[in-house]
């Protein structure tokens, strides 16, 4: 069989580059998000491309009871995960903390920190027994410092940076791999959710620079995964040429 990656978050940005991605380089895919339609179009496409295997989860990973069971219903030769890219996140809103909605609160903590765990717990649990595998975290610009209004978005990415150290550390003793990919601006679906559909404002934090797409994370991705057995690149901040800092960019 060949080599599988599981992918959250599949359906747009990143998680579809990765998709892409993996597909082409002959691996099959365990695919997870919630719009059923795009992840079908999505396996359909990739199949006829590149002719691998996928297997759809359509599941929410708040979903705690949800993921395990799709996860653990999985027949048994879908188990030899080779590479986790917890992928599945987003930002609500960016309000100074008085202003917060405590519902994006929760959806951010919930689908960036908890739907992570919940994910890594059973899918590193598999790789445990095999001693083998790499997962990769998506963290942020927004987990290594914190901008104005960032306050919950970044708070999640910390945990995310801090969990990512965390799992280095436990899975040492299993031969699994930790990498955690940190980008700065990459125009995906992203803004688009953290303005709640609001296209104008989303288009507006792009205007007058070139910002990442997703294929330039996912051809990182691919670099990390692809080094010799003996080398794990820890820790990789990925910014377009624009961008200093969170906050601090370059427009024309
Ligand atoms: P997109 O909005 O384009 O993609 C997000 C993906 O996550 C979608 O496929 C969405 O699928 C999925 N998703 C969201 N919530 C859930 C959930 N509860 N359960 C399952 N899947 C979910 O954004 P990006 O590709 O930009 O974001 C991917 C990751 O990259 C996120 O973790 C984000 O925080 C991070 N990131 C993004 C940056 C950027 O500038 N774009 C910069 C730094 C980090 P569906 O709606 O079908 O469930
Ligand atoms: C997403 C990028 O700049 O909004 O993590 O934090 S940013």
């Amino acid at each position: 069989m060949a080599k599988i990656a599981l992918i959250t978050g599949a359906t747009s940005g990143i998680g579809a580059a990765c998709a892409d991605t993996f597909a082409a380089q002959g691996y099959d895919l365990i695919l997870v998000a919630r719009r059923e339609n795009l992840l079908d179009t999505q396996a359909q496409q990739l199949n006829e491309k590149y002719g691998v295997k996928i297997k759809k989860l359509i599941a929410d990973v708040r979903d705690k009871e949800n993921i395990n069971y799709v996860l653990d219903t999985l027949p048994g030769e879908w188990k030899n995960v080779d590479v986790l890219v917890n992928n599945a996140g987003l930002s609500q809103g960016l309000d100074p903390i008085d202003k917060g909605d405590t519902n994006d609160w929760d959806t951010m903590i919930d689908t960036n920190v908890k739907g992570l765990l919940y994910v890594t717990k059973v899918v590193s649990g598999w790789m445990v027994e095999r001693k083998h595998g790499h997962i990769i975290n998506i963290g942020s610009i927004a987990g290594k410092e914190v901008y104005p209004n960032g306050n919950v978005y970044c708070a999640t990415k910390h945990a995310v940076d801090a969990l990512s150290k965390g799992m280095r550390i436990d899975l040492l003793p299993h031969n699994i791999k930790v990498t955690q990919i940190n980008p700065g601006m990459v125009e995906t679906e992203f803004s688009i959710v953290r303005f709640k559909g609001d296209e104008n404002r989303a288009k507006k934090v792009y205007d007058g620079l070139e910002p990442l797409i997703a294929q330039d994370i996912a051809d990182a991705i691919w670099y990390v995964v692809s080094r010799p057995a003996h080398v794990n690149i820890n820790d990789m901040l990925i910014m377009p040429t624009a961008q200093a800092t969170g906050t601090i960019v370059k427009r024309d």
